[in-house]
């Protein structure tokens, strides 16, 4: 059985109690020290009232739970999976060549990473037809809202929820620009 530590979302703006709603979004790590910048996707997923699940999964560990997982992921219902990883970061990639659901992977910064550059590289260059989409270095955040993005796709309501995101991002910019403005700044300069 696949994931033995799932924790699904409750909706937006309740408690974090799992429910007992189908996750849409499998996000995975390598390592229990990867949960501290991981959990961040996880929280991207609650405001939007996604459901998900959170797990650790490691390709040099625990080799045959990533391929179960991977092979198993689409049947269980999932749509989109997040992979974090430090260091020699091979799990969005070989999780990638077991499901034809889109990976997104998250370089993470672990303490035996070279400042995340070897995870991005064991991320970024897949060989054509199996590609991983990279965000940056520890951004799980990104990596929910760019999964939210594939869900919106077909999904009205998140395509409304992230439309009032980006304009909560916007506001908060020019709330910014105008409290600089009071005190001096010029921001034409
Ligand atoms: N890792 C775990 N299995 C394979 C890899 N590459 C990564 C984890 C974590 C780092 O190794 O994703 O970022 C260090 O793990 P730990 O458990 O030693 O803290």
């Amino acid at each position: 059985m696949i994931p033995d530590t799932t924790a699904a979302a409750a909706p937006s703006g309740a408690d974090d109690r799992p429910t007992t709603e189908t996750p849409l979004v499998g996000i995975i790590m390598g390592s229990k020290s990867d949960l501290k910048i991981m959990s961040a996707a996880a929280e991207v997923c609650r405001q939007f009232g996604v459901p998900y699940e959170i797990t650790l999964v490691s390709p040099h560990r625990t080799p045959h739970r990533m391929v179960e997982y991977a092979e198993s992921a689409r049947k269980r219902g999932l749509r989109v999976l997040i992979a974090g990883g430090g260091g020699a970061a091979h799990l969005p990639g070989m999780v990638a060549a077991f499901t034809i659901l889109p990976v997104i992977g998250v370089p993470i910064n672990s303490t035996t990473s070279i400042q995340g550059l070897d995870s991005v590289l064991s991320m970024i260059q897949m060989p054509a037809g199996v590609p991983v989409a990279t965000v940056g270095i520890d951004s799980a955040a990104n990596a929910a809202v760019l999964a939210i993005q594939m869900l919106a796709i077909g999904n009205a309501r998140l395509a409304d929820a992230l439309e009032k995101y980006r304009t909560a991002l916007k506001d908060r910019v020019m709330r910014t620009i105008e409290e600089l403005r009071k005190g001096g700044f010029q921001d034409d300069v």
